[in-house]
């Protein structure tokens, strides 16, 4: 992408209401809810509110774009690829715009909006356009006078459920697989953020996306959430979002049609340095691995490991960037916004809270930045024991705890000890114990010398209760493909 362009402080806000078959229409009910902007705590807009009608309506529309023959299911493969390219350049010509909307609606630094989440939407949708055309089938020699192949089919209508720490990013990691392999979509976004969602409902028109193929859903999770996952007419539910959710998602699916799950789950990451490190390299990449977006991110490495020879030291050290982060109003030149909304704020007040009670030494921060919006000063816990609240809950803000350990064993049994196994990271010199450490640790990526790398390419998804499936690379594929195979009796085989 080239210029950077300024920030729009008060973006007009032109698409709050429900997108199904490229319409914007009222809900059904006639609801909406108030959109928050978490910088001052002020209403933006009113959003129309979905419910199951609305989700009923969605997923007749999405079924009707499916049928057999309709101009989508027609489409030429490299002709999807095409629309999909067609967005991502939109999208690249709306950046400023889309950055400053999902600054006003999810807090986050507008430079880091434009510069990570954008950049990574545009890559997102350009590396799935590509694969329009490539998830082939196989033909396979069986035994017998039979020719048998496979086809990579599209599993249907996908209901697609999202968060709202990365808004257009997790949009873009849910439709740009999707429909590169021909499914229909219905997606809900989170309540906290509807907005960029459906500007890019509006470019997916502009880019030539027949009508029915992406609609986008603004509401609550316990009514047009849960509709989706409870449909007997979508196919596939994918979910990012918590833990306890997740469950719930996944038992809607079993009790009613048993529809394909995906789910992306929290995580507790432990982000492990040893004495070898490159000590201020490893201490800047920790403060970034934690503190990126708010602390609002799956992968955080929020349970940091640090050597016992070194423990003093990067305590210290880590505590005096975190005091040097820069706090406040998003679209000036900060580090860091406000949190999402009250709900999150108070929530991590309350692991600041807990972790003082259960007797972790807090180091620096602990304390709410102003008096309006919702802003968190950077937090440090060191002498953090493995059983404290703080050490096994997912407080998803800007605490980070520092513990100590004194041999590789110990840090992997250390890094087993919670629910969860998203991600982990190692800083290490030693390739021995780089290579040891990332072959033991069970979690779906693991970061040796780097931290939140992450990049359409590769797949990004949780073991145990992190969740299951793999989004993203030729992985995420899998997600988004019903595999059939087809057997034909033949004359005469011949090898
Ligand atoms: O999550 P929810 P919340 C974690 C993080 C955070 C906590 C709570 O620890 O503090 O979850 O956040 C929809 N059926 N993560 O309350 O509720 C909801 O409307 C169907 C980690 O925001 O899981 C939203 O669209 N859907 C995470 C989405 O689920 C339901 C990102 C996520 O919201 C539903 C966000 C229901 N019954 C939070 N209830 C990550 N993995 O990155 C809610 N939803």
């Amino acid at each position: 992408m080239s210029g950077t362009p300024a920030p729009i402080t008060s973006p007009e806000v032109k698409y709050a209401k429900i997108f199904i078959n490229n319409e914007f229409v009222n809900a059904e009910s006639g609801k909406t809810f108030q959109t928050i902007n978490p910088s001052t705590g002020e209403v933006i807009c009113e959003v129309a509110e979905g419910d199951a009608a609305d989700v009923n309506k969605a997923v007749k529309a999405a079924n009707q774009a499916f049928r057999l023959g309709s101009p989508w299911r027609r489409l030429d493969a490299s002709e999807r690829g095409n629309l999909l390219y067609r967005l991502a350049d939109l999208i690249e010509r709306d950046r400023g715009y889309l950055a400053s909307l999902e600054t006003l609606d999810n807090g986050k630094p507008y430079n880091v909006a434009l510069a990570a989440d954008l950049g990574l939407v545009v890559k997102c949708y350009r590396y799935y356009a590509g694969w329009a055309n490539k998830n082939h089938g196989k033909t396979i020699p069986i035994d017998g006078d039979f020719f048998a192949y496979t086809r990579h089919e599209p599993v249907g209508v996908c209901g697609q459920i999202i968060p709202w720490n990365f808004p257009l990013l997790m949009q873009a990691w849910k439709l740009g697989p999707a429909l590169a392999m021909g499914n229909t979509v219905v997606m809900k976004t989170a309540e906290q953020t509807p907005l960029t969602a459906l500007h890019v409902a509006h470019l997916a028109i502009e880019a030539g996306f027949p009508p029915g193929v992406i609609n986008v859903i603004s509401g609550y999770g316990p009514t047009a959430g849960a509709a989706i996952a409870r449909h007997n007419d979508v196919d596939k539910v994918a979910f990012t979002g918590s833990t306890e959710v997740g469950q719930i998602v996944a038992k809607s699916a079993a009790d009613s049609n048993l529809k394909r799950v995906t789910l992306e789950l929290g995580g507790k990451s432990p982000n492990i340095v040893m004495a070898d490190a490159d000590l201020d390299y490893a201490i800047e990449q920790s403060h970034f691995g934690l503190f990126f977006n708010q602390g609002q991110c799956c992968c955080a490495g929020s349970r940091v490991y640090v050597e016992e020879k070194i423990y003093d030291e990067f305590v210290e050290k880590s505590t005096e960037r975190a005091k040097k982060r820069t706090v406040g109003d998003p679209f000036t030149n900060v580090e860091q916004g406000p949190q999402v909304d009250k709900e999150q704020f108070d929530k991590v007040m309350k692991y600041i809270n807990i972790g003082q009670k259960e007797g972790a030494k807090m180091t620096t921060g602990g304390k709410r930045v102003g008096d309006k919006g919702y802003f968190i000063e950077p937090t440090i816990f060191k002498d953090v024991g493995e059983n404290m609240k703080i050490q096994q809950e997912e407080i998803f803000g800007p605490v980070m705890s520092i513990a100590k350990f004194k041999n590789l064993d110990e840090v992997i049994e250390k890094s087993h000890n919670t629910i969860y196994g998203l991600a982990a990271s190692v800083f290490t010199k030693d390739l021995d114990k780089a290579l040891y450490l990332s072959n033991s640790l069970r979690a779906g990526t693991v970061w040796v010398n780097c931290y939140d790398v992450l990049d359409a390419s590769v797949p990004f998804g949780g073991y145990r209760m992190s969740g299951n499936g793999r989004e993203l690379g030729e992985y995420g594929l899998d997600n988004y493909t019903e595999v059939k195979t087809v057997t034909i009796k033949i004359p005469q085989k011949n090898s």
